[in-house]
């Protein structure tokens, strides 16, 4: 899996899955790509239909959005985002509310 992200001292967003994959223990590659810098955006549309930070390519399927990529790692590996929970619920209705306006978070490479 590989994990592409923007800079780290200011996309909280990319660091959210990279937070999760590394205390999870779910091995993965990174890709950083420069925000907001000329070719940028180019570089994240080759991975990223949302032309955002984070998006999570495992195979075929590329997974953008911090939650949707959060969640697709609870379903993988079963240890990742806290579901079940109350905190996790809360950051789901945050995170979704948040997230609406992008569309659809996984294609089909
Ligand atoms: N709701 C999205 C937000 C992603 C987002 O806004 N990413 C920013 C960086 S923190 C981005 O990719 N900006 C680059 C751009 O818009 O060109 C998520 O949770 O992943």
């Amino acid at each position: 899996m590989k994990l592409i992200v923007g800079n780290k001292n200011y996309s909280s967003w990319s660091l959210r899955p990279w937070l999760a994959m590394k205390v999870a223990g779910i091995a993965f590659s990174e890709q950083r790509i420069p925000l907001y810098g000329p070719g940028s955006k180019e570089q994240i549309l080759a991975f990223s239909p949302a032309g955002k930070v984070p998006c999570l390519i495992d195979g075929s399927l590329a997974v953008w959005d911090s939650l949707s990529i959060c969640e697709y790692l609870a379903d993988i590996s079963g240890s990742s985002y806290p579901t079940s929970t109350c905190g996790g619920t809360r950051g789901i209705i945050t995170h979704r509310s948040i997230r609406s306006r992008s569309g659809p978070e996984t294609r089909e490479a």
